[in-house]
């Protein structure tokens, strides 16, 4: 739907017709898929899901300390992988009065397996004690794009709010019912169309700014 689109902020450099391609998007998250499709709209770039081109793509262990470490990780094996351009996303959300978990463990805080359920449930037992004014949070996203020739661009976005006492709304993905952006109250960010999410998320900042980067703005 182009209502869901982000703005079109341009070609990247160098852009032509017959340079147009396939970006492989490594990852299993299918709303981060979503949210990366709709907001970094290249016109003539494909993204293809690692999954979509290898049903039993291993995702990587995601072994390093920190955000940027894990998206590279990703990316350089799925570009390895396959021989395409490849991006991927990590990111988390991270509380401070937990100080800053689960941070790079966000999609495993309550076990190796979790479900977004079980993280959020986690979550709220973790900061039951916690009153409202104390229970500030961010999420962070940063995204690592390698290009065909190995060119790496890289780009950070956060989006800070606070953590709710109960869920709510249906949109989104992992703990985004629990988390209420400063910058829309009242809300949470669950509660938020994709193309609000997107105009206000650590992703889409991140996002915005590879953008911008690719294009030479
Ligand atoms: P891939 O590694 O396959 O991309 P993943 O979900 O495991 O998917 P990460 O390792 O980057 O991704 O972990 C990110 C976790 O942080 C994610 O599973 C959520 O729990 C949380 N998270 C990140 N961005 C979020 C968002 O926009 N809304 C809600 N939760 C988010």
């Amino acid at each position: 739907m182009d209502s869901e689109k982000g703005p079109d902020l341009g070609h990247p450099a160098g852009w032509s017709a017959s340079t147009a391609k396939t970006v492989v998007v490594a990852t299993n998250n299918a709303g981060k898929l979503a949210e990366i499709r709709s907001a970094l709209a290249f016109p003539g770039w494909h993204f293809v899901a690692a999954g979509e081109l290898d049903n039993e793509w291993p995702s990587p262990e995601e072994d390093g300390a920190t955000f940027e470490d894990n998206a590279r990780i990703k990316a350089l094996a799925a570009r390895e992988r396959f021989g395409l351009a490849a991006l991927a996303d990590d990111s988390g959300l991270e509380v401070d009065a937990l100080d800053g978990e689960p941070g790079v463990h966000s999609s495993r805080y309550a076990g190796p397996c979790a479900t977004d359920a079980e993280n959020n449930a986690r979550l709220l037992l973790a900061l039951a004690e916690v009153p409202v004014g104390a229970r500030t949070a961010r999420f962070r996203s940063t995204v690592v794009f390698v290009d065909d020739d190995g060119t790496e661009t890289v780009a950070d976005g956060t989006c800070e709010g606070t953590i709710g006492s109960e869920g709510r709304g249906e949109g989104g993905f992992g703990y985004d019912p629990l988390f209420q952006p400063d910058a829309t109250p009242g809300r949470t960010m669950a509660e938020l169309s994709m193309a609000e999410k997107n105009a206000i998320s650590h992703r889409g900042a991140a996002l915005r700014a590879l953008h911008a980067a690719l294009a030479g703005l």
